[in-house]
């Protein structure tokens, strides 16, 4: 193919509605036109940005849309940044990444023109980026061969900072169309968007998806659980949602705290939804049945990774298998093997790896770790464990300590220790993730402190809030005289586990 399919598709639904934002309502055209616009405007002159990195930050928003099909059509690689992100994450990305055009939206102007000027960087706002539609529709873009890098999403694992997950277009097409086959999307869909649109979540299992198959996408700026509760009461057509088990955690919460008339509004709204889908982390079995009961809706979970899209669903007809998350999605290729690359036997525990046209290009300017992150027949490691009977497979865990899901979101216990030792009141620290049922995950910290120094959670948080995410900072903090060492002396973590859960119960 040599163009990008994701746009091209857009043609064929010109006058349907394709998002639904604060900004206002919006069809295909303006989509396609505004994105023209800002492909344009980014170019400058030029013919092709030729793979250049455009870094952005703006919240889930018509503009967000605008300006990540403006970058794909001018030839760029988009760089979605997290909108909690502080200044020092941002930076990070932007050097990792070597960013040479940063989009802001007026509100993350002050977080980021900085940082665009300090680097020498070109610095645009999504307003004039985004406006300039009319005048442009006569400038030709680039032809874009599919097989072009299109994303750069940044993603923990088991080194201490992220690291940018490189997608072409063919893979993006690939993620999308395996999900619309198995969740049997079409143009009459209506998602209502939840979640942050720097992970593959929220940017590809809903605004891509929806985009592609012609449907609406309704986006919220950031989650709120009584908004969407009174999206759902309104039954105006919605009919899909999609979102992480914290998420649903906090409708249950909010539904268990309406009066009985408006539950029963709620109930009655998620009547008019044809599916509801949980993923990013483990649905647990009691959350899924009080959502029974609250919904009606059995949620359909799935498994993922940002490296390759989505791998395992439960079927959208048919049995969902609570904690399950199902079989392999259409043209997705699963294997589970042991310490030694060998396949294991059915009902047997093995590491989850996966292959096919979904499957991430590479990391970042990190071969290395890109080589290690495949076999040497090009299955992509995991580092989740399953087991699989009769072709459903179910999550036992990961295989690293060090890397924590909170929220849906995934951590390094590493990058946040690197993190902790630059305070000045710890001399020695170690971060596990602790079982909780909102969010998953909890993130904790041990922390010897250094002599005469103390530290509680409050001011650790606040001081690290100007350093990392929020969602990355611990919120369980132990004081200790030393850590649990093995012979060798490695902190053992599941001993720190353990105390967290006989102490924070
Ligand atoms: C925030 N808080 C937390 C956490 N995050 N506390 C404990 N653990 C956390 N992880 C605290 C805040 O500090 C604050 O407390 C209070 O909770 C509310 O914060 P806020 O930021 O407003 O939280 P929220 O907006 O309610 O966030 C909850 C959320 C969010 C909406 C569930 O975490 C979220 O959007 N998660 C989705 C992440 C996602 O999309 N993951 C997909 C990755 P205080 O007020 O005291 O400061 S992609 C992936 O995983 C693959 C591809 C896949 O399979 O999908
Ligand atoms: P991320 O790197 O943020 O894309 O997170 C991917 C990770 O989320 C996977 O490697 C799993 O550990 C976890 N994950 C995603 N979906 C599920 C699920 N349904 N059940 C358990 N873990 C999940």
């Amino acid at each position: 193919m040599t163009s990008i399919p994701l746009v091209e598709r857009a043609g064929q639904f010109v006058e349907r509605t394709s998002i639904l934002a604060t900004e206002g309502q919006f069809t295909y055209q303006q989509l396609l036109d505004m994105s023209a616009g800002v492909a344009v405007r980014l170019l400058d002159g030029k013919h092709d940005l030729d793979g250049a990195r455009v870094a952005f930050l703006t919240s889930p928003s018509m503009a967000y849309v605008a300006v990540q099909w403006g970058i794909w059509r001018a030839g760029g690689i988009a760089v979605p940044l997290c909108v909690q992100h502080p200044v020092p994450e941002l930076a990070y990305v932007l050097d990792d990444a070597a960013a040479d055009i940063v989009v802001a939206h007026p509100d993350f102007t002050d977080r980021l023109q900085s940082l665009a000027s300090g680097r020498g960087l070109r610095f645009e706002i999504t307003s004039s980026l985004v406006n300039l539609s009319e005048n442009s529709l006569a400038v030709e873009l680039p032809k874009i061969d599919s097989a072009r890098d299109a994303m750069l999403v940044y993603t923990s694992g088991t080194t201490s900072r992220p690291k940018g997950a490189v997608t072409t277009h063919d893979n993006i097409a690939a993620q999308v169309t395996a999900l619309i086959e198995a969740w049997g999307w079409s143009e009459n869909d209506h998602i209502l968007e939840v979640l942050p649109l720097h992970h593959v979540h929220g940017i590809v299992n809903v605004v891509a998806c929806a985009l592609w198959a012609g449907a609406r996408c309704e986006m919220l700026p950031k989650f709120d659980a009584d908004l969407v509760w009174d999206r759902i009461i309104a039954s105006d057509g919605m009919t899909l949602l999609m979102a992480v088990p914290t998420v649903y955690a906090r409708l249950i919460k909010a539904w268990d705290a309406a009066v009985e008339s408006r539950q029963q509004a709620m109930t009655a709204g998620c009547q008019n939804l044809r599916l509801m889908v949980s993923g990013s982390a483990a649905l647990p079995v009691p959350m899924l049945e009080k959502w029974r009961q609250v919904s009606g809706h059995t949620l359909l979970e799935r498994y993922g990774m940002t490296e390759i899209g989505m791998a395992l669903s439960n079927p959208l007809e048919g049995e969902r298998r609570p904690g399950c998350v199902g079989s392999p999605l259409p043209r997705v290729e699963v294997q589970l093997v042991d310490e030694h690359e060998r396949q294991v036997a059915e009902g047997q525990p093995g590491q989850i790896q996966v292959k096919g046209p979904a499957v991430f290009s590479r990391y970042w300017k990190k071969p290395e770790a890109t080589a290690d992150a495949f076999t040497a027949d090009g299955w992509f490691k995991t580092g989740d464990v399953a087991v699989c009977e009769d072709n459903i497979y179910r999550i036992l865990g990961r295989e690293s300590v060090d890397i924590i899901k909170t929220g849906g979101y995934k951590v390094s216990a590493l990058e946040i220790e690197d993190m902790l030792r630059t305070h000045e009141a710890v001399a020695e620290c170690a971060v596990v993730g602790v079982a909780d049922e909102e969010w998953g995950q909890r993130v904790a910290a041990a922390v010897v402190c250094v002599p005469g120094h103390v530290l509680d959670i409050d001011r650790l948080r606040a001081w690290g809030k100007e350093r990392m995410a929020p969602y990355k900072l611990p919120t369980l903090l132990r004081l200790v005289d030393t850590l649990p060492r093995n012979p060798l002396g490695k902190v053992t973590k599941p001993v720190l586990v353990r105390q967290f859960e006989t102490t924070c119960r």
